[in-house]
């Protein structure tokens, strides 16, 4: 058998510098959402790399946990064009039962939205990537899901801390695209969640060229102004 394809964790982060302690942490939450307020940047770098599949007619999947679901506004979940696959341990059957009514009432608003759209271009055929969400009861489980449909194309996992850090103990590559996020005027974002990995010691940096390929547009590691933040995008593969 070949080897699985390394998966791809997908995350912002900002460092923090812990007084007394020599390292870094690098916050990714707050109170149950990300610990800065929008970041255009950022969003539409993710909603476009998680989006875009690698050819057409295929769908990319989006690994996350519940809580990660839970802190999507309510309003855009699950995220279009895309396979959510929720991972939580309820066994109450639950938060199936809401994902998937929340599943129906996005595909009937974006069915709305194509509709309204071939009316006015004429163009009927679609090959657009579809909006789907599951849910599964392990990291496994969602990995096993995933390989057992059609159409899948890239596999990103978008967290929490707890499902990156499932990821990590896999058996298996793995490659992280980080945003990194700082305010222009130095001070920290407060965070209550962190990335569960505390140095890239182990890791190689790779090259702009490299984190292109991974993400299907083009990368070039330079800091960007938005508004009262600068933003990065690097890419790291556990060796
Ligand atoms: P999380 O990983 O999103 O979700 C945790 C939940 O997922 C658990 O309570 C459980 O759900 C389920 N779960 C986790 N591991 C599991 C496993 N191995 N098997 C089965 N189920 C599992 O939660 P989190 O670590 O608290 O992270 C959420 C925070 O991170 C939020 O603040 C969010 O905004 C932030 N975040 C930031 C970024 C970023 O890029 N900056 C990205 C994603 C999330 P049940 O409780 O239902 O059993
Ligand atoms: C939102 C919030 C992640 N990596 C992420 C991200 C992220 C996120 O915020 C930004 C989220 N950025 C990076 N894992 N780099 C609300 C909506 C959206 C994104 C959104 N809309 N359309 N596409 N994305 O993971 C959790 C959260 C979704």
């Amino acid at each position: 058998m070949q080897p699985p394809k390394p998966l791809t964790l997908i995350v912002a982060t900002t460092p923090l510098f812990p007084a007394g302690e020599e390292t870094t942490r690098l916050g990714i939450g707050l109170k149950g959402t990300l610990p800065w307020p929008r970041i255009k940047t950022d969003m539409s770098f993710f909603a476009r790399v998680t989006s875009r599949p690698p050819t057409a007619g295929k769908t990319n999947a989006i690994i996350m946990g519940r809580k990660t679901y839970d802190s999507v506004p309510a309003s855009l979940r699950p995220l279009a064009k895309r396979i959510s696959v929720v991972v939580s341990r309820d066994t109450s059957g639950s938060v199936k039962e809401g994902v998937l009514k929340e599943l129906e009432k996005r595909r009937e608003k974006i069915a709305t939205k194509a509709a309204e759209a071939a009316a006015v271009s004429g163009k009927t055929e679609n090959v657009e990537p579809v909006t789907d969400a599951i849910v599964e009861s392990s990291l496994d489980g969602a990995l096993r899901a995933l390989e057992s449909k059609a159409d899948v194309g890239k596999v990103f996992v978008i967290g929490g801390a707890e499902i990156y850090n499932a990821t990590l103990g896999l058996e298996r590559g793995v490659r992280v695209v980080m945003t990194n996020v700082v305010r222009k005027d130095g001070e920290p974002f407060e965070c209550d969640t962190f990335f569960p990995v505390d140095s890239f010691e182990g890791w190689r940096a790779a090259s702009s060229e490299e984190v292109s390929e991974w993400v299907g547009e083009e990368v070039d590691g330079q800091w960007k102004d938005d508004g009262d933040v600068k933003v990065q995008m690097v890419g790291f593969e556990k060796v």
